[in-house]
């Protein structure tokens, strides 16, 4: 991760265009002008990517860039998006620490700053569109340097961030149940929250956060699912015991089977850092030449194969977009679709990294219950006109 980063963050943050990172513009890939999509069979009609204010997914047809635009990136939350002011708004870092802190801003800002280049999904987004889900280049202030500030005592082991969201939630206890205000929480381990990598996120794509985006300020741990990805970030408190806050312990998680020793396990874990996934975003045409564009996201670890396949033809190697290769960032894959016959189709694409883990197909998730990280080989249909 380290030369990943380090590439990034020589182009200061006041790089704004690609270029200046080392990215080639030309390989930036958006539909060529004599390109027309070709419909896919498969989306619901109408297909509805905006459910109101509070919630958009992006029509991942339409990527024109290595980044997702921050006016139309896709957002989700539980309650809603406040709307803080940054004259007034504090970070306050309490617990196990030496040093109580309370940060403004212009504290923040006067910090170190870095820019990494993080594309994250919810952990539900799934097929036909798969667009609950963004690449950015977010620049912040790493969150081990605040916490060093705040001098992190020896016995911290949970690190908790609220957001400044709030809302009634239910507890459920033996049967009863009691109806409290909480706000948006999620914990990391100290580990994690002292590792070379959480930031804290003030700006994406040169530009300030907006109120969707967590503004002013959220945290991004690169290569999690997006619950994670705490927005309007108010409060980081530090302490010993496991934080069992709802959207924590009992909202993201996943029921799997599992076979051990020759007996099936049924387990619940919780949901983390992002399962391999690659999707077809769309398919083009040029007269009689097609090309089948798509997106890879995962924890980080480093991609060895994408494949396209269609109909039930042979896995055909796709090939990797060389302006993508940022450890965080997603990928992109084309494939060229060789003597394409009028009529329907299906087109599919899984990807491999280095560890040899492939994507799993449908057979493959069926041990799996519930419907988070569902990171499934989805096959597209169409229809060549
Ligand atoms: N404060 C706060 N942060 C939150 C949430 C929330 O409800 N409140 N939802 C999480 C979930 S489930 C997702 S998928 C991401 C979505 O981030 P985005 O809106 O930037 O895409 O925000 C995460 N951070
Ligand atoms: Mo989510």
């Amino acid at each position: 991760m380290d030369s990943t980063r380090r590439d990034l963050v020589k182009g200061g943050l006041a790089a704004a265009g690609l270029g200046i990172l080392g990215i080639p513009e030309w390989a930036v890939p958006a539909m060529a002008q004599d390109e027309t999509l070709v419909e896919f069979t498969d989306l619901p009609d109408p297909l509805t990517l905006v459910r109101g204010p509070e919630s958009r997914m992006i029509d991942v047809r339409m990527i024109d860039g290595k980044f997702i635009d921050r006016d139309i990136f896709a957002t989700t939350q539980h309650f809603g998006h406040p709307e803080l002011d940054e004259a007034t708004y504090r970070l306050e870092v309490s617990g196990l620490v030496d040093r109580p802190l309370s940060l403004s801003m212009s504290d923040l800002r006067a910090m170190a700053g870095e820019e990494m280049a993080i594309g994250f999904e919810c952990s539900g987004n799934r097929g036909p569109i798969n667009g609950l889900s963004g690449n950015g280049l977010w620049s912040g202030v790493p969150l081990r340097d605040v916490l060093n500030r705040a001098g992190v005592q020896a016995n911290a082991k949970e690190f908790v961030f609220f957001g400044a969201d709030r809302g009634e939630e239910e507890v459920q206890f033996r049967g009863r149940s009691f109806t409290v205000e909480q706000q948006y929480g999620r914990s990391t381990s100290r580990e994690t929250a002292l590792s070379d990598g959480p930031l804290l996120i003030y700006g994406m794509n040169g530009e300030p956060l907006t109120r969707h985006q967590g503004f002013p300020l959220r945290l991004l741990i690169p290569g999690w699912y997006g619950m994670a990805q705490v927005k309007w970030l108010s409060e980081i408190h530090v302490q010993k015991d496991q934080y069992l806050g709802k959207y924590q312990a009992r909202w993201y998680r996943t029921l799997k089977g599992e076979m051990v020793n020759g007996e099936m396990k049924w387990k619940e874990t919780a949901i983390t850092t992002q399962q391999l996934k690659s999707f077809v975003a769309r398919v083009t045409s040029n007269g009689r030449r097609h090309q089948v564009f798509g997106v890879v996201l995962n924890d980080g670890t480093p991609i060895r194969s994408v494949e396209v396949k269609i109909d039930d033809g042979a896995w055909q190697p796709a090939t990797m977009d060389p302006s993508t290769t940022e450890q965080y960032g997603w990928k992109y894959f084309t494939y060229d679709w060789q003597g394409a016959t009028p009529g329907e189709h299906t087109v599919v694409s899984r990807v491999t990294d280095v560890n040899g883990v492939v994507q799993p197909t449908a057979e493959e998730l069926e041990v799996k219950r519930t419907f988070l990280e569902h990171n499934v080989q989805h096959p597209r249909t169409l229809v060549i006109a």
